[in-house]
């Protein structure tokens, strides 16, 4: 029997750091984590994992912290997850967004041509990347027309990581993803807020909540679905870069509806404020991904669908709510 495989995540205690390393122990790996020092530890997502995985210290900002890493690791596959990764932020910081979510895709893809460049890469490119967008759906070979340092960013690490294959023949895999959320999403972000908001409405927790821009379109899918595709694109022949994306596209005011209706609130005009300082400099109207080239060669289709994400949210943060209020 040949040896399990061995994986670096960077980003593991966030969101989609946690379902990858989920899904990557179930399939017998041996997992590391990259995870940077801070004054109290964010490993909530991880808790569950922690005697089944191993992190190791490093920050995307540091060279030589990622090649030690790489190092002790010695991988098979490396996933890029680490980011500045809310696209608001990226206006206040712009510059420690180009460091972390673009120069620091360079720092992993030299690491990997430093200590072996065998590793498969995985970079978690992104749909703001489309931002002003050229066409409806947008798929691999739509122009980019980023509208936010965070979407500057993100072109720069695609296009390094398409660099790096095409020049040093290095197995990397940009993988675009458009939105996807989960229970576990920073509550920063419009679905997890609002998700949140409603289970303290529900609770009488909280009288309202203040947005932005309700206008705006996106294709909203579950995280846990689309850790798999990160997966597959590692475990092809070919490294190649794919759209993951439901295919349907929904503006704030259909989340707003389907999870007040899930408290069996039907009109919810009186608990939503509009507040200007949720609204960004420059907006991305319409988000809707084309993912057939995943589905053809990767098998990739998503499991969950708009309604379910948005009520296993909604069910979440009300039970949480109550533990935390008990
Ligand atoms: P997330 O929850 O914000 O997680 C970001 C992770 O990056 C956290 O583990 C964070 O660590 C880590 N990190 C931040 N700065 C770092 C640094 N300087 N050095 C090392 N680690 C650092 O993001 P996510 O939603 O899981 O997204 C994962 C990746 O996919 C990100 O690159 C994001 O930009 C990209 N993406 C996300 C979506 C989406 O809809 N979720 C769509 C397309 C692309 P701490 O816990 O210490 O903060
Ligand atoms: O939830 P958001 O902050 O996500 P956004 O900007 O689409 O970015 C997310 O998806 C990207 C993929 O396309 C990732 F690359 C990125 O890392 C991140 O995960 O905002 C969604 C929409 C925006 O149009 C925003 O203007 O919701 C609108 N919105 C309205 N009110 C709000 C609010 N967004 C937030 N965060 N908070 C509000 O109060």
């Amino acid at each position: 029997m040949g040896k399990n495989k061995s994986a670096l995540i960077t980003g593991i205690t966030g969101q989609d750091g946690s379902y990858l390393a989920e899904l990557l122990i179930e399939k017998k790996y041996k997992v590391y984590g990259l995870v940077r020092r801070t004054s109290t530890e964010s490993n909530e997502r991880i808790q569950h994992l922690l005697n089944k995985i191993e992190l190791i210290d490093g920050d995307l900002i540091d060279q030589n912290s990622i090649i030690n890493a790489i190092k002790q690791a010695d991988p098979d596959e490396i996933y890029n997850l680490a980011a500045q990764s809310f696209v608001k932020t990226s206006w206040q910081q712009p510059i420690l967004t180009g460091e972390v979510t673009g120069l620091g895709v360079i720092r992993m893809l030299e690491g990997i041509k430093t200590v072996n460049d065998k590793i498969r890469f995985y970079q978690a490119s992104s749909s703001e990347m489309f931002g002003k967008v050229h066409e409806i759906p947008q798929k691999e070979t739509t122009p980019f027309h980023p509208r936010s340092p965070y979407g500057v960013a993100k072109v720069y690490g695609h296009y390094i990581t398409q660099n790096y294959r095409e020049s040093y023949g290095i197995f990397g895999c940009n993988g675009i993803l458009f939105n996807h959320e989960s229970p576990r999403r920073g509550i920063e972000f419009v679905t997890r807020k609002i998700s949140n908001a409603i289970a303290r409405i529900h609770l009488g927790l909280q009288k309202e909540i203040s947005l932005g821009n309700l206008d705006s379109k996106r294709d909203w899918g579950f995280a846990g679905d689309y850790v798999r595709a990160m997966w597959l694109m590692l475990q092809q022949e070919k490294p190649e870069d794919y759209v993951i994306a439901t295919g349907e596209t929904h503006s704030i005011r259909d989340f707003l509806d389907i999870a007040f209706k899930r408290i069996d609130i039907e009109d919810w005009s009186n608990y939503v404020k509009q507040d200007p300082r949720f609204m960004r400099p420059a907006e991305v109207d319409l988000l809707l991904g084309d993912a057939s080239k995943a589905r053809k060669n990767l098998g990739w289709k998503p499991e969950v669908n708009f309604k379910q994400l948005v009520d296993m949210m909604v069910d979440n943060d009300i039970k949480m709510n109550k533990l935390l209020n008990k």
